[in-house]
């Protein structure tokens, strides 16, 4: 009686619910399938959203490259880094040479310490105001004083540099490189190189 009562009241039962089974598959399979196309096409549309159109993203990502920098920081830029005096005699005495750089960022920049490689270098700096810093040597073997001279966005000031090919006796002959520093609130430091081939 419960074997009867199962098959008959199962089998029936059974077709339903395989219908039933069926169409829940389907409809689930369906589902499934519809869920992951629109899954797949809103991801292809936000990796397309996310891809950097050459066009018009470009401009945005120089722009902020260019200009995040120099409006945080500024930048301190000398038309030459480096100089080269040549050949110089050490019984000609003393040789100078005028570096000309500039705040080329958007915001002011504070020059602090400035020093030279070598005590036969002395540095000043030189504004358009026509004040002149008094010559600084190298730290550790003199008091480095700080500038604290602020220039302002596009102004411009020069560094006076001296070098003494005499400054080191015979010991100095032959190729000669000095570097000077002036260290500033716009992060890097500002370095002005020269060279000279000192001959007796
Ligand atoms: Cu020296």
């Amino acid at each position: 009686m419960s074997k009867s009562a199962t098959i008959n009241s199962g089998t029936p039962m059974s077709k339903k619910a395989k219908q039933t089974a069926a169409r829940s598959r389907f409809s689930t399979t369906t589902k499934v399938i519809v869920g992951a196309c629109v899954a797949v096409l809103v991801l292809g549309g936000l990796i397309i959203a996310a891809m950097p159109e050459p066009g018009a993203n470009k401009p945005a990502t120089v722009a902020s490259r260019s200009t995040a920098p120099a409006s945080s920081t500024g930048a301190l830029r000398a038309r030459e880094t480096s100089f080269n005096f040549g050949s110089i005699s050490m019984a000609a005495g003393k040789v100078t040479h005028r570096y000309r750089f500039r705040n080329a960022g958007t915001e002011p920049i504070v020059l602090g310490k400035m020093y030279t490689s070598c005590m036969c270098t002395t540095a000043a700096l030189v504004k358009s105001s026509g004040r002149k810093f008094a010559p600084v040597g190298m730290p550790g073997h003199t008091p480095i004083p700080t500038l604290n001279e602020t220039m302002q966005p596009n102004e411009e000031a020069m560094v006076e540099v001296v070098f003494d090919p005499a400054a080191h006796g015979p010991a100095g002959i032959g190729p000669t490189d000095r570097v000077v520093t002036i260290e500033n609130s716009a992060g890097q430091p500002l370095e002005l190189a020269f060279r000279a081939n000192v001959t007796p």
